[in-house]
């Protein structure tokens, strides 16, 4: 099954962060890399006032179930010693998952598709880059766009995440 991921640093070295965090997502079998999309510089969307996020996307292949994969993602984001100062607020790392395949579930702890991805410009900006024909809940991402504010969300081409080793 196709794997949308989306990564977000606001604290700390947040460009080192999410190197570490691409690389450690696939360190351990079972989740395959297919792309990863630029870096993109984006103000905070809700929340207390907070620093800049650095946002990318990472698209991959698994057969976990979205469980293990929720498991994957959040021990990447304790590894990484996710601080919180605030409720809502700064976090040196978020991973969303964002869809897995056409999986549609609505439970608190993992809601799939993410209830606010389509409505992020700071997800589907970077993952329309990574996947031009990418589809969220049987629209086109690039169509959803269409109707967004992108004005917030900015490249960092000096940045780029390698294809982890
Ligand atoms: N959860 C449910 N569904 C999912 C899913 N599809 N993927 C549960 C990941 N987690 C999911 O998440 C809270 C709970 O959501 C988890 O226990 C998980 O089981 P969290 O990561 O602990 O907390 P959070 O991320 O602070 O809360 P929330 O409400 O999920 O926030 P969001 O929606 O993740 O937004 N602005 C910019 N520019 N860039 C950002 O990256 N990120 C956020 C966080 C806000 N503003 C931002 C950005
Ligand atoms: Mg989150």
């Amino acid at each position: 099954m196709r794997v949308v991921l989306a990564l977000g640093s606001n604290l700390g070295d947040r460009f080192d962060t999410l190197r570490g965090a691409l690389d450690a997502l696939f360190e351990k079998p079972d989740l395959t890399f297919v792309a990863v999309s630029p870096v993109y510089e984006t103000d905070p969307v809700g929340g207390p006032e907070q620093g800049a996020y650095l946002n990318a996307v990472v698209i991959a292949e698994s057969a976990l179930e979205p469980r293990a994969l929720l498991d994957r993602a959040q021990g990447v984001e304790n590894a990484f010693g996710r601080v919180r100062v605030e409720r809502w607020g700064a976090r040196t790392l978020d991973i969303d998952l964002i869809t897995v395949g056409d999986a549609v579930m609505d439970d608190p702890d993992l809601t799939l598709p993410h209830p606010r991805a389509h409505e992020r410009a700071f997800v589907l900006v970077p993952w329309v880059r990574a996947d031009p024909g990418a589809v969220l809940s049987g629209r086109r991402v690039a169509d959803l766009l269409a109707g967004l504010d992108q004005g917030y969300v900015r490249p960092r081409p000096d940045l780029t995440l390698q294809r982890p080793v």
